[in-house]
């Protein structure tokens, strides 16, 4: 059987929110560079099942088909920030002022959704290779050089959506990965993290050749609070093709199993030719940010449910912020996936 690509650059970890305003308190950052260590980690004691690769260059062209330019445009201003400064958005225009310059850093608010992702010097690097790695993992799959590639994706992307950056996502990777294959034929784009995909949803709201399907926390209750909601299923075009399966609070693996059953089901009506996993793990029972109740067996169960479906797949790392576990619901995940190489 083939190795499973898994694609991801050592500047990734140049990228590290300090912290995030939490419901009025000041915490450490969730999102850490211990997330992707212990990922590859758990990579790198199985040498025959996996081939780490690293992306050689930025996908620019693809960048600009899911972020205005004004998003990179801030990004690059960030750039130009002394090392160790960090800048925080904290004022939100929901107006688009005519005034709103990218290459002011007290401007970065227009263009950003929440209080959680910070910009820095190494912002843009660290989002830019982290597209690039979805970017190479799709090429995988639309070369046919393997029927499955995952993406070490760190920053994360699905909250990411044209006009914002947010939810400590900067470029949208999963819709990179999308793009690149929707122009071989119809991606559905599935999203397991406990977060609703705003970003993916909104990128491919109006079209009916992309399919998004998000399980997540009820919007209700959990981030991103203003979409996520079953009634909200595409716009023209799209109408019809994008599913929101919003769940309840404490859900366990089972229950979560029949719900994602549904979803799948709503995928294979649709008849992709590929399929793209926005893989986040913060639906584990430890995690700090997530409220559901998934065991590490459960990402077996829920790769085998996937891999049933028997489409080329690219798996593109999203949330999951029990560090020290997120390695093993990884690579369980992928190796119950690995059946898609059979040929
Ligand atoms: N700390 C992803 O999983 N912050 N993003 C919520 C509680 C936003 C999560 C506040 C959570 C975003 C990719
Ligand atoms: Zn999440």
């Amino acid at each position: 059987m083939k190795k499973i690509p898994v694609v991801f650059h050592m500047d990734q970890l140049c990228h590290k929110p300090l912290f995030e305003w939490a419901f009025g308190e000041k915490i450490a950052h969730p999102e850490t560079t211990s997330r992707a260590e212990r990922i590859l980690s758990e990579i790198s004691r199985k040498p025959e099942i996996f081939e780490l690769v690293s992306p050689r260059s930025f996908p620019l062209a693809l960048i600009r088909q899911v972020a205005d330019s004004s998003v990179i445009k801030v990004l690059k201003a960030a750039s130009r920030l002394p090392p160790k400064k960090t800048f925080y958005p904290y004022v939100f225009p929901k107006n688009r002022s005519e005034e709103a310059n990218p290459e002011l850093i007290e401007h970065a608010g227009f263009f950003c959704l929440d209080s959680g992702t910070p910009l820095n010097a190494t912002t843009w690097s660290a989002a830019a290779w982290s597209a690039a790695c979805a970017a190479k993992a799709a090429q995988y799959v639309a070369e046919r050089k393997t029927r499955l590639s995952y993406g070490l994706c760190r920053p994360p992307g699905h909250h990411a959506s044209f006009h914002q950056f947010g939810g400590y996502c900067y470029f949208n990777n999963a819709a990179i990965a999308a793009k690149k294959l929707q122009i071989l034929g119809k991606v559905a784009v599935l999203d397991i993290d406990f977060h609703h995909g705003n970003g993916t949803q909104e990128l491919f709201y109006e079209d009916n050749q992309v399919l998004t399907v998000s399980l997540h926390g009820d919007p209700k209750m959990f981030f991103p609070y203003y979409s996520g909601f079953s009634s909200e299923k595409g716009r023209n075009k799209g109408k019809g093709y994008n599913v929101n399966i919003p769940l309840q609070k404490n859900i366990n693996g089972t229950q979560y199993l029949n719900h994602l059953k549904k979803a799948l089901k709503e995928i294979s009506e649709f008849k992709p030719k590929y399929l793209v996993v926005a893989a986040g793990f913060d639906t584990f029972e430890g995690d700090p940010v997530g409220s559901f109740c998934l065991k590490t067996d459960d990402y077996e169960s829920i790769g085998k449910m996937i891999a049933g479906l028997d489409l080329p797949t690219v798996v593109v790392q999203e949330g999951g912020y029990a560090a020290e576990k997120l390695g093993v619901n990884v690579v369980r995940f992928l190796l119950a996936l690995r059946r898609l190489q059979r040929v």
